[in-house]
């Protein structure tokens, strides 16, 4: 062996064996910085967006505020008040900087994609991936009579808040997609440790729209007072679909003591279950913590009558809605995602 490394061949064969190891190890593997949370400071700007609105010569606007990157603890402590297991363990988690919506997806928006009657793009053939569907009509009012302007879209499900973003993308060449779990919850934080970031739940009413407050009722979006990061609605109003699929034990699969960097767990074809995060107008306080996570189930679909059930519209969810964002650097396994949901998924 000692022998072997005399031969200068053999010094570059380690060498390179060596990088080829670096290049295989874990992202994971990255050290845990001795503070958390770590916020980086941010180099990009916000933005506002626009789209031709549903009636002539009228436009929607949308801003999009800027979000750092940096390290969090992602979860809750088991001491904290309403805590479920599903929010642990807690786990050193690395998020890159993005762009995330100032308030939840409207109607005003939504309305721009599903209401463009006559305007649908059909898929040329099965092989033509890229044409972009659209939902068929609902066969209730998807608003549930729960007002229209300015408020919060809602009950479209994981499949059409995906296609929306793959709509919004084409349309604005900005690559628009839901928030993972992880920077969700990141920038509901906005670098706090508390349940809420604004601290405890005596405050919740001064930024939330709960049950405690809501009267029954979703309200309109940007009403309360934002997080420390400037965005509204974090906690309650609607909750808002993530792209993760839903596994309880999700985080019990991370190391505590090594940072993993942007984790996600992909949609599959399966209709459910998704996450949805931040609690809504319907939910007690400790559901709109921002560790808080709700998992979609066929609960939501129960009161469509329609065989084989809408893949566009939740019929019993009236409170669900989802916020856009948009990578700065698009991690690997997120470019031209998009749902595999079909008519046939279960
Ligand atoms: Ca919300």
């Amino acid at each position: 062996m000692k022998r072997l490394f005399h031969h200068p061949l053999s010094w570059s064969l380690f060498f390179s064996g060596l990088a080829a190891l670096c290049l295989l190890a874990p992202a994971s593997a990255e050290k845990v910085p001795d503070k958390l949370p770590k916020v980086e400071p941010p180099k990009h700007k916000g933005y506002t967006e626009t789209l031709p609105g549903t009636s002539p010569g009228t436009k929607i606007k949308f801003d999009m505020v800027p979000i750092p990157g940096g390290h969090y603890l992602m979860g809750s402590p088991k001491s904290e008040k309403g805590r479920r297991d599903d929010e642990g363990a807690q786990h050193p988690v690395a998020v890159r900087p993005f762009w995330m919506g100032k308030c939840e997806v409207t109607w005003d928006e939504y309305d721009t994609w599903w209401k463009e009657e006559g305007k649908e793009e059909k898929p040329k053939d099965d092989k033509d991936a890229d044409a972009i569907t659209r939902p068929t009509p609902p066969y209730a009012d998807p608003t549930f009579g729960l007002g229209h302007e300015g408020q919060p879209a809602l009950c479209m499900t994981h499949h059409a808040a995906l296609e929306y973003c793959r709509w919004l993308s084409k349309k604005t060449g900005k690559a628009y997609r839901l928030p993972t779990e992880a920077e969700w919850e990141w920038a509901c934080r906005a670098g706090t440790t508390t349940p809420y970031s604004f601290g405890d739940e005596s405050k919740l009413g001064e930024y939330a729209w709960f049950a405690g407050n809501s009267e029954e009722l979703p309200h309109k979006v940007g009403e309360k007072k934002p997080n420390p990061w400037g965005l509204y609605d974090m906690h309650g109003n609607i909750a808002e679909w993530c792209l993760d699929h839903y596994q309880k034990d999700y985080y019990a699969t991370f190391p505590t003591d090594k940072l993993t960097i942007q984790p996600v767990l992909l949609p599959t074809e399966k209709r459910f279950a998704h996450v949805a995060r931040g609690g809504s107008w319907n939910d007690p306080a400790a559901e709109c913590r921002s560790a808080a996570r709700r998992s979609s189930n066929k609960e939501w679909i129960k009161l469509d009558p329609q065989r084989p059930q809408s893949i566009w519209w939740l019929t019993s969810a009236e409170f669900v809605g989802f916020r856009l964002v948009v990578a700065v650097d698009e991690q690997a396994n997120l470019k031209n995602l998009r749902s595999k949901v079909t008519k046939q998924s279960k």
